[in-house]
């Protein structure tokens, strides 16, 4: 009987700007996300141009994981985890963007955190880029729509390579760079994660996000090529936030408008992994008189940079409509489509569909033949602590048992080449959406509350033993 590899990565994913706090610690500049107030489902947040006095900004001391890291890997590895996702936050290492030398103590705090994950045996993946970019980079260049941050991203990558050089094997250069895609209306949300800009704001948003898409692709390309020179054994993935969508009704309409949402995340993926970037997408660019600054030096790196393997983000699945069938405003999802009825929501009105996972898995493994890792999958709930510190979080149990149990489908029945899977946020931490505390995805339960209170003490919830245990049976207990 098939089943998991038995080196099978299994673990979490966290990011820099949700956890780590002190940002203003060891010379760190301001990052993007630094600027980026308390918001909540459904309501565009708020992004500030500078930090004013009083007001809650959840990156700045996030759980605290800059100085209690320790305590949190000693937890990770007593689950069994046998990698761990982090990233680094560009602000740390290069405050403005553009030094000409990187600060050392920013290099050393992810030196410290990654040979304290080694001791444990747990393998880093590392993500150069997760919604965090040094704020002067914005400000004296216009982001990425600009060529330039390209040097500047290399530059970055390359100090990082070289620190890390034999300690890390797993890069990953982008977390989810594809939600804006330049030919649909992007939230303000999304473009400021990605680029650190508000949608609503750019004067010709389509070519904006045209030039962001292209300049991240070939920043990709030229990050794997860049790692792989400096060690050969070096592995470079990037991360794709995936969601399908479904046809309301089995209308050609709709299925062809449902075929369209979803691939609309792919044209990045497939510039990465199929050794150019994608004619139908320049294609698309001409008809709509999008100029795309290609030059000819790009094509190589665009072959040459081909992914070794790819990661995917997976919470949700969505439905497209375009028959008027008892849609309304009320009932569209995350990204742009509606909520399959047939689906049950989250607390915070994200579809749950386990079986999306394995629909996606099979997608993207049978479109570019590569290994896969799920680097994020999660259920953000707002928990509740009884008077003994105890947290009974079936439900997330149940999230992740189901979500779990579809992906060992899709390697055992449908044979996908799947190494890995990488939960979301093992520690509650801030939510990138809304940047709130009560949205908690965490084996372990983190006592901080929105209003900044709290003893940040952590606490091991039901589902630390059950994922324990998931682990140590290599996925056969579920
Ligand atoms: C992904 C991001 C993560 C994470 C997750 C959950 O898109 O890569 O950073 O936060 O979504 O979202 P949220 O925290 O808003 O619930």
């Amino acid at each position: 009987m098939k089943t998991l590899k038995e080196n099978f990565l299994w673990g979490g994913s966290i990011a820099a700007h949700q956890c780590e706090g002190a940002y203003q610690e060891d010379g760190k500049g301001l990052a993007i996300m630094d600027l980026a107030t308390q918001g909540s489902y459904g309501v565009p947040r708020e992004f500030t141009k500078q930090v004013e006095p009083g007001k809650i900004y959840p990156s700045h001391e996030g759980i605290d994981f800059y100085h209690r890291y320790k305590e949190d890997i000693k937890l990770f590895a007593e689950m069994g985890f046998n990698c761990l996702r982090i990233s680094i936050d560009w602000s740390r290492i290069y405050p403005s963007g553009d030094e000409e030398v990187p600060n050392q103590k920013g290099i050393e705090f992810y030196q410290r955190l990654v040979d304290e994950m080694l001791s444990y045996g747990i393998e880093p993946m590392v993500t150069l880029y997760h919604f965090e970019m040094p704020v002067e980079i914005v400000r004296q260049y216009g982001s990425w729509a600009n060529r330039k941050i390209i040097d500047l991203y290399l530059k970055f990558a390359e100090t990082m390579f070289k620190a890390l050089n034999n300690k890390v094997r797993y890069w990953v250069t982008f977390n989810e760079l594809n939600h804006v895609d330049p030919m649909s209306k992007a939230s303000d949300m999304f473009t400021y994660l990605v680029a650190g800009i508000k949608y609503s704001e750019l004067e010709n948003p389509k070519q904006i996000l045209a030039n962001i898409g292209y300049n991240m692709s070939l920043a990709s390309v030229k990050a794997a090529c860049l790692a792989r020179n400096i060690n050969a054994d070096n592995k470079v993935g990037c991360v794709f936030g995936i969601t399908p969508f479904y046809p309301a009704t089995p209308h050609p309409d709709d299925v062809l408008a449902a075929f369209k949402q979803t691939m609309r995340d792919f044209y990045q993926v497939d510039a990465m992994c199929f050794g150019q970037f994608p004619q139908y997408k320049i294609n698309e660019y001409i008809s709509n008189d999008i100029n795309i600054n290609i030059l000819e030096e790009d094509e190589k790196f665009f072959f040459e940079g081909r992914l070794d393997f790819l990661g995917f983000n997976y919470y949700q699945s969505e439905m497209s409509s375009t028959l008027n069938t008892k849609q309304t405003s009320e009932n569209r999802g995350l990204h742009g489509g509606y909520i399959n009825p047939y689906l049950e929501v989250s607390d915070w009105g994200w579809p749950i569909d386990a079986k999306g996972l394995r629909y996606m898995l099979n997608l993207v493994y049978r479109r570019y033949n590569l290994p896969i890792i799920i680097t994020e999958n999660g259920l953000g709930a707002a928990d509740e602590v009884t008077a003994n510190n105890e947290i009974i979080d079936d439900y997330r149990i149940k999230y992740l048992n189901d979500h779990i149990r579809e992906l060992k489908k899709a390697v055992i029945e449908d044979d996908v080449d799947c190494f890995g899977y990488l939960m979301w946020g093992p520690i509650d931490l801030v939510s990138a959406t809304t940047g709130e505390m009560k949205k908690r995805y965490g084996f372990i339960y983190v006592d901080k509350q929105d209003d900044g209170s709290g003893t940040l003490n952590r606490y091991r919830k039901k589902s630390f033993n059950w994922y324990k245990e998931v682990i140590a049976s290599n996925g056969e207990s579920i």
